[in-house]
């Protein structure tokens, strides 16, 4: 008799050979970015870990391009990635938030590009506060000759694959190529991510909202009626959750229902957040999981980006709850009921 093996536990490796498995004309080369991303991911773990121990944390002194300081954990992450992704082969450049512009990798056969925030939240590193990884996988459209604007500067909708990683109490790689949402848990005893949060969704019921309401007295007329709505008028009690760290609020959210804002102020229109490192992929990643994300008007998939660095603002989660916070910013526009241009 056949002897039967049995386990319920899936690695992300055999998780990753069951997809495969699916589409017999894939070729593996995205599945092979996504390992390459986990290696680094694995390395800035073990950096992350050990921050308040080692002498590697602290300000560099430098400042990255938008004049924000950088520290050096940053740049070690995103060293790390640069270079798994580049020694993977399967990719020809790479955006980071951490570079001024694209790195190319000249004569690469590569067909797929990487948009990335190496570490976000960094800020929270000195704090011991969860901070992540995220990354989104765009493929080149022409496969011949020099790359160009349309092969680098890609509306999200293009995106192929998109997750992050959450350095947090335990480590997590939450991804999706566009076949729904799984989350890993990194099992440190044996290096392995394991399938732990297969199939994720928004659950239906959404009361949570993370947001900086200190920036409230600076925000447009439709997103101060919206908080006014949740916290005054609501039947509903809403709970307030803000971590500050982009990944972990969201993946805090998608756990347990919300929404996260960065909204657009008075002195910054398009808010903090980059539309390329970091909108696209949590955009990808919400509706990949039943949710939605808007810039207040527009769809964030839909925005055709205009440089490596543009900001937008950001209202990402259940779906019922952004459509209610775009009907807000419809009524009452940026300053009293004036429309919006973003
Ligand atoms: P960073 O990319 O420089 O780390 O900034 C992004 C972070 C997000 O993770 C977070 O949501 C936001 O900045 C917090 O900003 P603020 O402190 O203004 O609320
Ligand atoms: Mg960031």
């Amino acid at each position: 008799m056949e002897r039967q093996f049995k386990s319920s536990v899936i690695t992300l490796e055999q998780f990753i050979i069951q997809k495969e498995q699916n589409f017999p004309y894939a070729t593996g080369q995205l599945s092979k970015i996504i390992r390459d991303i986990v290696l680094a991911s694995r390395i800035i773990n073990r950096e992350v870990n050990k921050a308040g121990l080692v002498d590697i944390l602290g300000l560099t002194g430098e400042t990255n391009i938008q004049g924000e300081e950088q520290q050096k954990l940053d740049l070690y992450a995103n060293d790390q990635m640069i270079d798994a992704l580049f020694k993977g082969r399967m990719v020809c450049a790479v955006g980071s938030e951490e570079e001024d512009d694209f790195i190319i990798k000249n004569g690469s056969t590569g067909k797929y590009i990487v948009l990335m925030d190496p570490l976000d939240g960094s800020s929270n590193i000195d704090v011991n506060v969860s901070i992540g990884t995220i990354f989104s996988i765009y493929r080149r459209k022409h496969l011949e000759g020099e790359l160009t604007r349309e092969d680098l500067l890609q509306k999200g909708s293009e995106q192929v694959a998109a997750g992050y990683i959450l350095y947090g109490s335990s480590t997590m790689l939450v991804y999706t190529t566009g076949h729904g949402v799984n989350g890993f848990t990194l099992d440190p005893s044996i290096g392995e991510f394991l399938l732990s949060h297969p199939n994720m969704e928004f659950p239906e019921y959404c009361n949570t909202y993370s947001v900086n309401e200190g920036n409230y007295r600076d925000f447009f007329e439709g997103t101060k009626q919206y908080l006014r709505h949740i916290k005054r008028d609501s039947p509903k009690p809403y709970k307030l959750r803000y971590i500050g760290s982009m990944v972990a609020d969201f993946h805090r959210n998608l756990l347990k229902g919300g929404i996260f804002m960065y909204p657009g102020t008075i002195q910054r229109p398009k808010g903090k957040l980059r539309l390329t490192f970091e909108a696209n992929p949590m955009a990808f990643i919400a509706e990949q999981a039943g949710g939605m994300a808007s810039s207040g008007r527009d769809r964030i998939l839909d925005i055709d980006p205009q440089e490596l660095h543009e900001r937008v603002p950001i209202f990402v989660g259940n779906k019922e709850e952004v459509l209610k916070l775009e009907s807000y910013i419809k009524a009452y526009g940026k300053y009293g009921r004036e429309a919006i241009t973003v």
